[in-house]
């Protein structure tokens, strides 16, 4: 199998490269120019808003399924910038469905990468939430990622192309930004054992209950869709089971090597917090046999180890530089 992963620079592409290399598929790879992968693969140079560059590398590499990663994958950057959010999300994926219109290869297989987020405002009761859910969106990311799979449906029906859509939940893992809850809490208790912060680790609201799955397990779903996955069809990924942040917090601190005392952040809780987003995962299981198999435990572990070497190697340069 050849595949060419779009935007494989961020958290995902790099698991992805891995994954679909050790399962011997011949990977090709793009990031922007400024950006740099390290995996090792055949790499490419695109901006997504360049149709034409995407025309020339889908020529150069015909591959058998293309990974549609390019986003702009913040939601608090689309607050920001609606504008780049939707011409990087919705505009972008047209260039890369245009390429592949073009090109005229109608059995390349191509997953479009959408969120969780796009169920947005869920109605009570609605969990779990099946892929039939209506989407709600609750910010300008969501928005443009229900865009991009209506768009991936409609250019699915309309001119018969292989197209799956996702929806991945969260996920989460070593080098993740700690932007996200995981690592934020990971990197805070790393710092507070290396002793470059004060034994107090802040904290949100700890009571919403969320999804969580190991972005290796993510990856692992996204190589299966791939193979077995069936075209024009909506696939939730996630592990079925919502946990609240408390857990997250209280696994995290179990770990911790000195003890450290939770304070909550007023900044960090948030106005409309959905109480509980968990979705059913019944559809990627029977076409494809996949389930979440790493443990939050060890998804935590490996992460919080990740930020304890981060800042081991940054003090260790730092030593360096001096
Ligand atoms: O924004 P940057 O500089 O971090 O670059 C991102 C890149 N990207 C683009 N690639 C090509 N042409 C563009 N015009 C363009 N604009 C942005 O896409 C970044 O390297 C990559 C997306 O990676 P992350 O932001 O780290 O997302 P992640 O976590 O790997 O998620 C992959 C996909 C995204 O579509 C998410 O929205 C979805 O999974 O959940």
């Amino acid at each position: 199998m050849k595949a060419l992963i779009i935007g494989a620079a961020g958290f995902v592409g790099g698991y992805l490269i891995r994954e679909l290399s050790s399962a011997g598929w011949e990977v090709h790879a793009t990031c922007l120019p400024n950006e740099e992968i390290k995996e090792e693969c055949h790499i490419h140079r695109l901006d997504i808003m360049k149709k034409d560059e995407i025309s020339q590398i889908l020529g150069e590499t015909v591959p058998d399924i293309v990974y549609h990663l390019a986003a702009q994958s913040s939601v608090s950057v689309s607050w920001k910038r609606p504008q780049l959010t939707a011409e990087i999300n919705v505009v972008g994926t047209i260039n890369v469905l245009e390429a592949l219109r073009e090109a005229e290869k109608k059995d390349t297989r191509v997953l479009l990468i959408g969120s969780g987020e796009e169920y947005g405002y869920i109605r009570e009761g609605a969990c779990p939430l099946s892929e039939s859910e209506p989407l709600n969106p609750g910010n300008i990311y969501a928005a443009t990622k229900a865009c991009q799979g209506m768009l991936g449906e409609i250019y699915a029906r309309a001119y018969k192309m292989d197209i799956i859509m996702v929806r991945a939940f969260n996920h989460s893992g070593p080098r993740q930004s700690e932007i996200f809850v995981i690592s934020d809490f990971c990197r805070q208790i790393a710092e507070i054992e290396k002793g470059i912060r004060e034994p107090v680790i802040s904290v949100g609201n700890l009571s919403a209950k969320r999804d969580f799955t190991d972005v290796r397990d993510v990856v692992r779903a996204y190589r299966l869709l791939g193979e077995k996955g069936k075209s024009g069809t909506v696939y939730n990924i996630g592990r079925g089971k919502a946990v609240n942040i408390q857990f997250i917090l209280d696994t995290a601190l179990s770990f911790a090597k000195c003890s450290i005392e939770v304070k909550q952040d007023p900044d960090r809780m948030r106005a409309s917090d959905i109480p509980l987003i968990e979705p059913d995962v019944s559809r990627i299981l029977a076409d494809t046999g996949w389930r979440a198999e790493i443990s939050m435990e060890q998804t935590i572990e490996d992460t919080l180890n990740f930020w304890r070497e981060k800042l081991m190697a940054y003090g260790l340069s730092l030593g360096n530089s001096n």
